[in-house]
């Protein structure tokens, strides 16, 4: 990790040719490092300065200069933000400028760090930041902006107070063996209060793995015969032309991915080979491919040729599709001349498209109404959405359902406790109150710079 006496300078906006751009400086010698390049000092006071940049007797810029002093500002350092004239030229010599002033240019999301070894704000909050910066759709700005203001971070505090509450009942059985009368400590009480916290904790996993699934991709696998217009459907989503499209049955071969996010959901694309029987070799290593696809995928959607709904090829991957999330897609509605609900008959979740006219409203419709999230997005609950998060939570639960095995097959109570105070490192892990540098250092690596 970088020593946190420097004074740190980078650009907050992106270095472009543009109206404004932001530098941010943050450390003690903020004052002192902009002050060299201006003939009229800013004071070492919170307000906003208008100030000319002079490079020795030569003037640079006009600028607004944001001051903050410590500890009132994001880093909790002295922090001057400035406001210059946008351009890659004049951004970047101002930079220069300010480091040959002293300052030293900061790491990928430094100023974050600061703030969290500053106590400024909880690791949730600095994932917060990041997945707010990050977001691509509207459950992930959301937990994002949620997460960064730590209004639903009391969760995690409330989770760490009925822990603690356990600990400390199962400690004054442990060191005073006397007092076995205490209220609330017999082993019926430790199992129910351990029963009500392993039950908190896995509804924060519920919830926790479904965003995170809808934030970074339902993997989703488009399936059927050849020549039903899978790829069409695919290029129709993704607004281009990414996977041939012919006349010609089997021109898929290989898998083709792509990404779109909709509203609250992102889906992560795999266009597959048509499913038929045939003697090529080539072809057949692509169907074997779309077959395991049908077993991996979060969502399925089956494309169906309308005018075969009722062959052999269709009802077997039907049979597949037992048991999994599916939509089924009756393309070429545009070459439909029968009553369409004739054919719906034991197809689930039936739309109409026609891709070839890129009329998918009803596939899209289908798709927001199945992942709407709309528990998690009307609710005021904690929801993590990065792995490693989820993984610390996990790792909370196993601790917790160990604790709960203990006590339950009379192991002596001691024990139990062990399992509970490594509960509490993991939650302390989460929240950043217990950390290991290097770990730290990760997690603001994949900031932005200037954040
Ligand atoms: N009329 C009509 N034709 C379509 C529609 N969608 C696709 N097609 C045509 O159907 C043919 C096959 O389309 P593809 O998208 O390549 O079908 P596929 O399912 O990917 O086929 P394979 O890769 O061979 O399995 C092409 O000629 C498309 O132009 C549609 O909605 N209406
Ligand atoms: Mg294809």
């Amino acid at each position: 990790m970088a020593k946190i006496v420097d004074t740190i300078v980078a650009p907050s906006t992106t270095i472009t040719t543009q109206a404004i751009a932001l530098i941010r400086i943050s450390g003690d010698d903020a004052f002192s490092i902009i002050n060299k390049l201006l003939k009229k000092e800013v004071p070492q006071t919170k307000g906003i300065y208008f100030r000319q940049i002079f490079d020795k007797d030569k003037l640079v810029d006009e600028v607004v200069i944001n001051a903050f002093v410590n500890p009132s500002s994001f880093t909790g350092e002295n922090t001057i933000e400035i406001a210059c004239h946008g351009g890659i030229l004049n951004t970047n010599r101002i930079i220069k400028l300010i480091i040959s002033a002293g300052a030293r240019m900061a790491q990928k999301g430094e100023f974050s760090q600061r703030a969290f070894l500053n106590g400024k704000i909880d690791l949730i909050q600095a994932e917060g930041i990041n997945d707010l910066i990050h977001a691509t759709n509207d459950l992930a700005l959301k937990i994002g902006i949620d997460n960064m203001s730590g209004t639903n971070n009391k969760a995690i505090f409330s989770l760490k107070e009925n822990l603690m509450d356990v600990i400390s009942r199962i400690q004054v059985s442990i060191d005073y063996p006397d007092y076995d009368d205490v209220e609330g400590s017999s082993i019926e009480d430790l199992t129910k209060l351990l029963e009500k916290l392993n039950d908190q904790v896995t509804k924060l996993i519920v919830r926790s793995k479904l965003a995170n699934k809808s934030v970074t991709g339902i993997k989703t696998a488009i399936i059927g015969q050849t020549n039903v217009g899978k790829s069409s459907i695919l290029n129709a989503l993704l607004d281009e032309d990414k996977a041939i499209v012919t006349d010609i049955p089997g021109t898929t071969r290989d898998i083709v991915e792509g990404q779109i996010s909709l509203e609250t959901v992102t889906l992560n694309l795999i266009d597959t080979a048509g499913i038929r029987e045939t003697k090529d070799i080539v072809e057949n290593l692509g169907i074997k491919k779309s077959k395991d696809l049908i077993k991996q995928a979060d969502l399925v959607l089956f494309v169906v040729n309308s005018d075969r709904v009722d062959d052999h090829d269709n009802l077997e991957i039907l049979n597949e599709l037992n048991g999994k999330t599916y939509i089924t897609i009756f393309n070429k509605s545009d070459l439909l001349k029968e009553d369409k609900n004739k054919l719906i008959n034991e197809y689930k979740n039936v739309v109409f498209t026609s891709a070839i006219n890129n009329d998918i409203d009803q596939l899209i419709e289908k798709i927001q109404e199945m992942y709407s999230n709309e528990e998690i997005l009307k609710s005021d609950e904690l929801v993590l959405i990065n792995l490693s998060q989820i993984a610390l939570i996990e790792q909370v639960k196993e601790k917790i359902d160990q604790s709960l095995n203990a006590i339950k097959s009379s192991m002596p109570i001691d024990i139990v406790n062990v399992d509970l105070y490594a509960a509490w490192d993991f939650l302390n892990e989460l929240i950043g109150e217990q950390y290991d540098e290097e770990i730290i250092d990760n997690i603001f690596k994949k900031y932005c710079l200037g954040k």
